[in-house]
């Protein structure tokens, strides 16, 4: 007995010891593409990601267990859906959820712990939540609602058939407080919902644009504190957007899409235990008596405030003259699924910074380019008209450049219903602009900056890079990139925010992905874009010029349409995220296919806008630049098979590897017969930077022609006077392929020349974003006469790949940062560069500063993954860390000692290492 005891009391305190031994919890859970604690989810089959913390000794994970449960309660030791138990991996990101299925509403708890390198446990993480939105369409009671306003027959721009914007609203009763309430909802159109005179959300013109013929989105609401015990008033302002309005130059599309609708449901669960659930129905009423006359996402917003409803979104109001709704019953093709990635915000506020005052206006100067709406408080006479037009630059004499608006009108008018100050910003339309032109104030009165905020508007997504250096120019060209970003990420990845066109055309999309990534959480977004992509593929196989299709012209281009693989290959490569790759497998092999139907003997015939907008076309004004066609879709077939034997390798289907890998081989032979001869040389092309940068930057030579294949290529640039001679294909290759074979000087200068076409001559010219052309403006020329001439387009902004991966060395050299390369080239005309940069495992830095001959860099790697380091360094000279000199350990290990460069093995830590350049 007594020895009981013993034995009992020692493992107590063997248990206790334990415990206090136990690790810090794993933090920053996130679900799929980095969700945390959503509502209204769309994934009844979630992966799990966590982050090991940032302490002393916490290296690695060698196991974890997740558990999941219905209720909170049952975590961490009873969960009732999913256990994995103790788990002997490392694998810390998108752990697919392999539970009891989840259903449509359902909140679920779940909770994850880790053991480390040393198989010590650490303690349970904070338990995180998810709650699912509506999965299917059989979850929808409500019925789609609205006024036909097509029938009205009033035509806008073009000929467009104008629906005027419409009014909605139902009184309900409930007897009990609310527990908890859910609005689900989505529009045929685009929407603003209030609940008791309350703003429901800051979401910009959900629920966005997806194929609308496939999938419309459905946002989820907790509005439990909106609902009140009595009579509450649910209130919906309803707008053509992307559904209804002009889009693209296809009259036919629209002419067919009718009045735009709203569908919503509100589940309540009330404290007497009943449930009750309000549905958009027959119940309705509605009137396009409202101040928004007119709304149009190219052409701009009238608002008259004669016409204002004083709380007609409040039960005190009187709707007797409102028309009852007209209801049509849910189409089961069309699926109805939850957002995917964050609605659109305002994110930004922008301040006018300056006033020029004309006759019968005033310009108010942002400074910066940007997209959005402007805000405006501005005095105004009653009965009078507040014009506010927009412009991304003045021309030279201080007029309004808005030929590059082409027929977008992009004029906002606010009709005052009496004297004084006004304060207005529309609601379903956007701009793209740098300045305002108010006129029609009160002319007696000062403009004042106060009168106009910008107010930056894109998805609601989080940048999570940084980027800087010694250099203020290249400082302008991130800042440049990261507005380009910030303007053309509206939902969804558009060409230009500002003309009659913002679409999601997906050239652009697939030269910019990798450099998105490196600035922005936009994971998720991405995800979501993909998802459309498969849904506007062609029965074919192909892929249309635009996502979603607002073009509808059955065609398809080379470099991209290959966005169907590329953009899922990079997204995976950048996180990690195998479901990406899984997800769009079925796409990409059909693209292949596609490809393959186009072609004889493997060179692809296939369309394309090929090196679009290269400078210096041998023809004026070919905005296809010289390349040919068929070697430029030559070039992306064998690419992409490539990436399509890659994704099926990670997805295990060694047949379908082995089947991919052979037909890039026979593509790559094909295309170095058809398009080098002996010497390495370009033939049936024109000999461009171009055509040289596809077949290295794509590895498409064999080893001998490559060799041979080089000095081409450098005595295409030696031509130009180390000018860039590229469009939007070529221009990403550059850096690629001048770094992989070493000439990073060379590219340097390339970066760093002022004249024309470079990055730099935008930003000598004035340019605050990204241009589509390299000479979209210059002072001593004016505007480029073309009229497609957008100054906000983010497709040369790819070069910030090679900022991030290469001026400042972050790069991954695994699939989502499990092994991280920090190799960093210090140019000569930079004294510093740094990133930093928010990786699946937490944050990675890089830090570098040249004093005199001595280069400091500072490193931090997050825990859970290993690194390569490469010092820049002189031959045979120390590195030092930490101020001593550096020897092999067992967190820093020398791999090799080459001519210029140490290469390092590297734990996860921060570390200061110092070498000698010269
Ligand atoms: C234009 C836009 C877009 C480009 C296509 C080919 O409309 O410039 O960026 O991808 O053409």
């Amino acid at each position: 007995m007594c020895k009981n005891i013993i034995i009992c009391s020692v493992s107590l305190l063997f248990s206790i010891s334990c415990q206090e031994k136990k690790i810090a919890s794993p933090e920053s859970l996130s679900i799929s593409e980095g969700f945390i604690n959503p509502i209204g989810f769309y994934d009844a089959t979630p992966t799990f990601s966590w982050k090991l913390p940032i302490e002393r000794n916490i290296e690695s994970q060698s196991a974890y267990q997740i558990v999941v449960a219905s209720n909170l309660e049952s975590l961490p030791d009873n969960p009732d859906l999913w256990n994995t138990e103790k788990e002997l991996s490392s694998q810390s990101t998108f752990i697919e959820y392999k539970g009891k299925p989840i259903t449509s509403g359902q909140k679920v708890y779940w909770q994850v712990r880790y053991w480390d390198q040393n198989d010590q446990s650490s303690t349970w993480s904070e338990a995180s939540t998810f709650e699912m939105g509506l999965l299917s369409n059989d979850d929808w009671k409500a019925k789609w609602i609205g006024l036909d306003t097509a029938k009205d027959s009033i035509k806008g721009t073009n000929g467009v058939i104008i629906n005027t914007p419409q009014y909605l609203r139902k009184k309900f009763e409930l007897t009990s407080d609310v527990i908890s309430a859910r609005l689900y909802i989505t529009a045929k159109g685009v929407f603003d919902v209030h609940l008791n005179g309350e703003d429901v959300s800051g979401d910009v013109m959900p629920p966005g644009w997806t194929p609308y013929n496939k999938r419309i989105e459905t946002l989820t609401y907790d509005v439990t504190d909106l609902i009140v015990s009595g009579e509450n008033m649910i209130a919906i302002e309803l707008a053509s957007g992307w559904h209804s309005g002009r889009l693209g130059w296809n009259k036919t599309l629209w002419e067919n899409s009718g009045s735009p609708k709203v569908l919503c449901q509100l589940e309540l669960f009330l404290k007497d235990g009943s449930k009750k659930t309000i549905i958009s129905d027959n119940t309705w009423k509605a009137t396009t008596k409202g101040p928004i006359r007119f709304t149009e996402i190219y052409d701009g917003e009238t608002y008259d405030a004669n016409y204002e409803m004083i709380n007609w979104t409040t039960n005190n109001f009187d709707d007797k003259k409102w028309s009852t709704v007209i209801t049509s019953t849910i189409d089961e093709q069309v699926k109805l699924e939850p957002k995917r990635h964050a609605a659109v915000k305002a994110k930004l506020q922008i301040p006018s910074k300056g006033i020029i005052k004309t006759e019968n206006a005033a310009i108010f100067d942002l400074k910066q380019n940007m997209v959005g709406v402007a805000v405006v408080k501005a005095p105004m006479k009653k009965g009078d008209t507040l014009r506010m037009r927009f412009s991304e630059m003045l021309q030279p004499d201080g007029t309004f450049y808005t030929d590059n608006y082409r027929s977008a009108k992009s004029t906002d008018y606010y009709i005052a219903s009496k004297d004084g100050m006004i304060e207005w910003a529309p609601k379903f339309t956007f701009h793209g602009f740098r300045y305002v032109e108010l006129s029609g104030f009160d002319m007696s009165q000062e403009p004042m900056n106060e009168w106009v905020t910008g107010v930056v508007q894109y998805s609601d997504f989080e940048e999570h890079g940084t980027f800087t250096s010694s250099h203020n120019k290249l400082n302008q060209l991130q800042s440049n990139i990261v507005w380009g970003l910030r303007g053309n990420f509206f939902d969804i990845p558009t060409d230009c925010p500002q003309r009659d066109e913002r679409l999601g055309w997906t050239g652009d999309a697939q030269v910019f992905v990798p450099t998105s990534i490196f600035n922005a959480d936009v994971h998720a977004f991405w995800a979501s874009w993909l998802q459309s992509l498969t849904e506007a593929q062609y029965e074919n196989g192909g892929i249309p010029f635009v996502v979603p299709d607002a073009l509808k012209n059955n065609k398809v281009s080379s470099g991209w349409g290959d966005a169907a693989v590329i953009i899922p290959w990079e997204v995976y490569y950048r996180t990690g995220n195998v479901t990406i790759l899984k997800d769009n497998f079925e796409m990409m092999k059909a693209w292949v296919a596609h490809h393959q139907s186009v072609t004889n003997k493997y060179i692809s015939d296939m369309n394309s806008f090929s090196d679009w907008l290269q400078p210096f076309p041998k023809k004026e004004n070919n905005r296809r630049g010289d390349t040919s066609k068929n070697l430029i879709s030559t070039a992306y077939f064998g690419y992409v098979t490539k990436l399509t034997a890659q994704t099926a390798k990670v997805l295990g289907k060694s047949e379908e590897q082995a089947k991919y890998e052979a037909l890039s081989v026979a593509i790559c032979k094909a295309f170095e017969k058809e398009f080098f001869d002996e010497n390495g040389e370009i033939q049936n092309s024109e000999k461009t930077q171009t055509a040289y940068l596809l077949a290295l930057g794509f590895d498409l030579l064999s080893p001998e022609i490559e060799e041979k294949a080089i000095p081409h290529l450098l005595d295409k640039i030696k031509e130009a006077d180390n000018h860039l001679r590229t469009g939007f294909l070529g221009t990403p290759l550059l850096s690629k392929v001048l770094d992989d074979i070493g000439e990073y000087e060379l590219m340097y200068e390339i970066l760093f020349k002022e004249t024309y076409p470079s990055w730099f001559y935008s930003i000598n010219q004035g340019a605050t974003t990204m241009w589509e052309r390299w000479n979209s403006y210059s002072k001593k020329e004016g505007f480029n006469k073309q009229r497609m001439n957008s100054l906000n387009h983010y497709a040369y902004g790819a070069i910030g790949q090679w900022m991030y991966e290469r001026i400042a060395g972050i790069a991954p050299l695994e699939a989502g940062y499990k092994k991280i390369r920090i190799a960093p080239v210090p140019g000569n005309r930079l004294t510093s560069a740094s990133s930093s940069y928010d990786s699946p495992y937490g944050i990675i830095k890089s830090i570098w500063k040249l004093e005199g001959s001595t280069f400091n860099l500072e490193v931090t790697i997050p825990p859970n993954t290993t690194a390569i380091v490469r010092i820049p360094s002189k031959q045979q000279s120390k590195i030092y860390m930490d101020e001593a000199e550096l020897v092999s350990s067992d967190i820093v290990k020398i791999v090799e000692i080459v001519d210029d460069y140490m290469e390092l093995e590297v734990l996860p830590g921060t570390y200061k290492f110092k070498s000698i350049l010269q």
